[in-house]
């Protein structure tokens, strides 16, 4: 057998097309983005201020001092925007709803405009044949909650228990598939621990609040949906990567991988399957975890999943630090680091995106087998999320993307020949329609297919996303 090492210097997926077969007919194929993105329009219509509102707006926290007032404009301009989806040729568009267009305090007053714009945008899709599948929070959370603690204080569980019912009220006539929580990992640790994300507080235990509560609410909005639409799909949106352990004689690395896999990969699947989380991590967490887990809350936790969204972008790698290593990330940032190729093997270094992220095809098949084997329960599961950023140049008035394209062609083909062997992966979602607001990262990096010219407005189909069309129609990426 070949070192991990070695195989994963494929990029190439071996095109044995005798035993891998094309995605079947049903496979969901799609787009996504999220709210806070995209829409701009952070004003109309009544909005109330999110955290990201807040945190973009606070100097110092997003490069270039950018943040999402105006965006792709999505919020006027989503007709052409589904024009584009047609043109690509998806099935479905996965975006997310804004809790304070509906609810801009957070509370339970009603903002009706809000309401119509995401009708609107329903209707829309709806006629160009196109499913809505709805994000209900991808970060955005209202500023009056945070500021009565946000996703450390338990209250929110409530809070996001009526906003779930109220958007189930309202769009779960047209609205078949529901994902509570995107990433909630991120909300948790980049937002509470480390403090990259809104609302940017760096304290280890709040973080451990807000992955507990993050779990409970999840949960309890799955229960609200379906008292009101009992044949809705919903399931929850994780990040996750393969931690690839290349010091697998070293104990204090092992330990640092099981910690690492327990908190990014575990905690919120066990939460919702087991109604526990995995214990070694507890044990860790020990007096910071006291006040927080309350007796009964195994019980809330478990809950019936339809499918589970996967976002996926590359694998972290762990081994023994050596004395040239960049020192660790600060903020009291747990021992987690997500996404970290400074232990990536070097060969792997040379060929980074613009986010800086390690490029590793063949962990997209290995971490669906991995779940299917490890939550066999686990029926469906949707790539929600897969995609790179690269500095894309417009010239002529085109962009030859041609990382991006052979990014998505390696990722579908590792995901063609686990499906083909038989994990149940329902549908895929390319990471992202536009070039977006990328966060901490303002719009200096650009994940979309379609270029966005952020002064005028204009989209431009890129070669990534001619690329994607093709996989869609052929279903296949070999
Ligand atoms: C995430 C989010 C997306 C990002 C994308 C690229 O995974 O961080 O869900 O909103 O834009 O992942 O970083």
């Amino acid at each position: 057998m070949k070192p991990l090492s070695q195989a994963l210097d494929e990029r190439e997926i071996a095109p044995e097309t005798a035993r891998i077969e094309a995605f079947p007919e049903s496979f969901l194929w799609g787009v996504a983005t999220a709210s806070y993105q995209v829409e701009g329009a952070f004003d109309h219509d009544g909005r109330g201020e999110s955290i990201w509102d807040r945190f973009s707006k606070t100097p110092g926290k997003v490069v270039n001092g950018d943040n999402g007032d105006i965006a792709c404009d999505h919020y006027n301009r989503f007709d052409e925007d589904i024009l584009l989806m047609k043109t690509l040729g998806v099935k479905a568009y996965r975006f997310s709803i804004s809790w304070t267009r509906l609810f801009p305090n957070g509370d339970t007053n009603r903002e009706e405009r809000g309401f119509d714009f995401y009708n609107r945008l329903i209707d829309a899709l709806i006629s160009a044949g196109i499913e809505p599948v709805v994000t209900l929070y991808h970060w955005d959370l209202p500023q009056k909650l945070e500021d009565i603690g946000g996703w450390a204080n338990r209250e929110i569980i409530y809070s996001f228990e009526l906003y779930a019912k109220a958007c189930a009220e309202s769009f779960g006539d047209r609205v078949k598939r529901w994902i509570t929580l995107n990433e909630p990992w991120c909300t948790a640790w980049l937002g509470y621990s480390n403090g990259v994300h809104a609302p940017g507080k760096k304290d280890f235990a709040l973080a451990i609040a807000a992955s507990h509560h993050t779990a409970l609410a999840h949960a309890f909005a799955c229960r609200a949906i379906k008292s009101v639409r009992p044949d809705a799909q919903v399931g929850i949106t994780v990040n996750m990567n393969n931690i690839r352990n290349e010091s697998p004689e070293n104990q204090e690395v092992n330990d640092f991988v099981e910690l690492n896999d327990a908190n990014l990969n575990r905690w919120w699947i066990d939460a919702f399957t087991t109604g526990s989380y995995p214990k070694k991590l507890l044990d860790t967490y020990g007096a910071l975890g006291e006040g927080i887990f309350q007796i009964g809350d195994n019980e809330l936790l478990k809950v019936e999943n339809d499918f589970l969204g996967v976002n996926y972008y590359c694998d972290g790698f762990a081994r023994a630090p050596r004395p040239e290593d960049r020192p660790a990330i600060e903020g009291g940032f747990m021992p987690f680091p997500q996404r970290v190729d400074t232990f990536a093997p070097s060969h792997l270094t040379s060929d980074l995106t613009d986010m800086g992220w390690v490029v590793t095809p063949h962990g997209l098949g290995d971490l669906v087998r991995r779940i299917h084997q490890d939550w066999p329960n686990i029926k469906e599961i949707f790539i929600t999320e897969n995609g790179a950023a690269y500095p894309d140049v417009l010239e002529d008035g085109v962009v030859n993307d041609v990382q991006r394209s052979k990014y998505l062609q390696s990722h579908l083909a590792s995901l063609q020949a686990a499906v083909s062997e038989g994990v149940p992966v329902k549908g895929y979602f390319a990471w992202s329609l536009l070039d977006n607001f990328e966060w901490a990262e303002g719009y200096a990096k650009r994940f979309g297919l379609i270029y966005v010219d952020f002064n005028s407005q204009k989209r431009i189909m890129k070669l990534s996303g001619k690329t994607y069309s093709e996989i869609v129609s052929s279903r296949s990426a070999f």
